[in-house]
């Protein structure tokens, strides 16, 4: 019985030392404040990996974001946010690459055109 209770913590053990040490890292998080017209970023470079983009509608009126890798056609999108409120998407960053964010909405005038629209840079390495 010794024996056998000795061989489960010795397993018990293992089975935690196996873990991978990303399994207990906490995902990235990037804070985007949008205004009329403008967007400003907590950072512009990022470690790769799951990230939690926080968009913040600091305006006074409705704003949109969009995200996208440079190079891809996949674009993240989080949807209309009403003045003062906020959303949150998670994406997954990869390494070495550059994305671009903008608003979509087009009234009274063209967001984008007028200045919300703000890039990042993902490192090589985490760190
Ligand atoms: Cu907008």
């Amino acid at each position: 019985m010794r024996r056998l209770a000795a061989a489960l913590a010795c397993a018990a053990v293992a089975a935690f030392a196996a873990l991978p040490a990303s399994a207990s890292a906490p995902p990235g998080h990037l804070l985007v404040n949008g205004y009329e017209y403008s967007l400003t970023l907590s950072r512009v470079k990022l470690d790769p990996g799951t990230t939690i983009v926080q968009f913040v509608n600091n305006g006074e009126d409705a704003h949109d974001l969009k995200l996208k890798r440079v190079g891809s056609d996949n674009e993240k999108a989080i949807g209309v946010v009403p003045s003062q409120q906020n959303a949150s998407i998670q994406v997954r960053l990869r390494k070495g690459s550059k994305y671009r964010m903008w608003c979509s909405l087009t009234t009274p005038v063209d967001h984008r055109a007028n200045g919300m629209e703000a890039a990042f840079r993902v490192r090589k390495n985490a760190g």
